[in-house]
């Protein structure tokens, strides 16, 4: 059955196309540095946002008109199986993402939400063999149902704790049946409102817990996915735990579990948290944690996580401006984390906002390949710091140098006058250039 059917198979058309329903930038094959953008640009579908939301919002009811809406519980979510592998299909999209509850109805009991998840992943796995389709990653949803108001690994309830124990394990299990290249945790309420009725210490040590036990409960069911953590500073709670790349890599460290985990780093939760997207991978990379991207974008206008689908040039070119010169992403990909908006009611909507997405990500990574090709910043950057790399500069990053002889040294030289100018402006006006020209 076709539940896309006024959609056909979005294809590459080229920049001068004027057909809305085709690439106009992304072409699969089309080799960039080396590889073809197909390689480059692991997308994903977010089952969560593409097939299971309607469009509510706090203020009104869904506003989403999908061919699966008579349909109710069980039946309503094998429609949605079913229909994700025909929008995959007809997107060109290889791989998707998933929480539980976006695939399966929780039903009445923990028992019941198992058989549930059991059911549809027959179907996913059915789907996922004949079309080729992959599993970048699945997730647990531990902050929806009303059990988890005080967190998840981080709740004041131990039963609390044991029933989102219960559901990673299964998830781990599904993950680990579906081939699924990574395990997401997404903090979801881990966090607090007021430290007046808060033991951060113990909330913190258990979500660790947590972590180890997933990481232990893998190796036991042969589960070989990458671990991921997603960031995000704020929303639902006002303090979330793993509030950006920094701090959640300090908090990997403490407690021994960063060799198991890298990050999931989404482009809005870096704007919430008051950075810029390429501020976060890049804090990443250098730590050898940049694991996978959610993209989307906020609005510089609202304070919260509006998940839009990516359209800026320039946050699409620095994001793949850092994940090429992170010699990609393993085995991480781009999971659009993002949605239509609520007026965008009609399912074409959900074509042409991936298809916006896609494109600007293919030529984000066309005009990030050709400026690392030219060594646009590199060559500019490598002789900024060039002081580094002989005499006095040479001794402190070698590690030779210590306050002494370097008191030493400054006695000695004139007093040092800044003779160098950072030239931000004609950098810019640079990578402008780039963007407008690259082919
Ligand atoms: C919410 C998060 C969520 C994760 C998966 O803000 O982005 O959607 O990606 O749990
Ligand atoms: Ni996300
Ligand atoms: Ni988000």
């Amino acid at each position: 059955m076709a539940y896309f059917e006024s959609v056909s198979k979005i294809s590459y058309e080229g920049s001068r196309s004027t057909n809305p329903y085709a690439f106009k930038f992304y072409n699969p094959k089309e080799i960039v540095a080396g590889k073809t953008m197909e390689e480059h640009l692991k997308f994903a579908m977010a089952y969560w946002h593409t097939l299971t939301a309607g469009g509510a919002d706090p203020f009104g009811a869904e506003t989403a008109v999908r061919s699966w809406d008579k349909l109710s519980t069980i039946d309503k979510a094998k429609a949605r199986a079913e229909a994700a592998f025909e929008f995959m299909e007809k997107m060109d999209l290889q791989y998707y993402c998933f929480h539980d509850v976006d695939i399966a109805p929780e039903g009445a009991s923990l028992r019941e939400f198992y058989s549930n998840i059991d059911t549809i992943v027959d179907i996913l796995e059915q789907g996922m063999k004949s079309s080729g389709k992959k599993l970048l990653w699945n997730t647990a949803n531990m902050f929806t149902n009303p059990r988890y108001m005080h967190g998840a690994g981080s709740t004041c309830n131990a039963d609390v704790y044991a029933y989102a124990a219960a559901q990673v394990k299964k998830g781990l299990e599904v993950g680990k049946r579906l081939g699924a290249d990574n395990y997401v945790f997404w903090g979801g309420r881990e966090g607090y409102e007021t430290l007046l009725n808060t033991d951060m210490g113990l909330e913190q040590d258990n979500i660790a817990r947590l972590f180890s036990m997933a990481v232990d409960y893998a190796k036991e069911i042969g589960f070989e996915g990458q671990f991921l953590i997603e960031p995000k500073p704020k929303e639902p709670t006002k303090h979330q735990y793993d509030f950006d790349a920094a701090t959640t890599i300090a908090f990997l460290q403490k407690y021994n579990l960063d060799k198991h985990f890298k990050l999931n780093l989404e482009a809005n939760h870096a704007t919430l948290a008051g950075h810029t997207f390429e501020h976060e991978l890049r804090v990443a990379r250098i730590n050898g944690m940049l694991g996978s991207l959610d993209a989307n974008q906020g609005d510089p206008l609202l304070g919260w996580d509006t998940d839009e689908f990516p359209a800026s040039i320039y946050d699409a070119t620095l994001t793949l401006y850092e994940v090429l010169k992170n010699d990609g992403l393993g085995k991480g990909g781009i999971n659009f984390d993002s949605k239509v908006r609520r007026p965008s009611f009609e399912p074409e909507d959900l074509f042409l906002a991936h298809i916006s997405g896609m494109d600007i990500y293919a030529k984000g990574l066309k005009v990030a390949a050709k400026l690392i090709e030219d060594r646009v910043f590199d060559d500019f950057i490598a002789k900024r710091y060039s002081s580094f790399t002989e005499g006095v500069g040479a001794d402190i990053v070698s590690g030779k140098a210590t306050l002494a002889s370097l008191a030493d040294y400054a006695l000695n030289n004139e007093t040092p006058r800044p003779n160098q100018s950072g030239r931000q402006e004609m950098l810019r006006a640079t990578l402008n250039q780039y963007i407008l020209t690259a082919e």
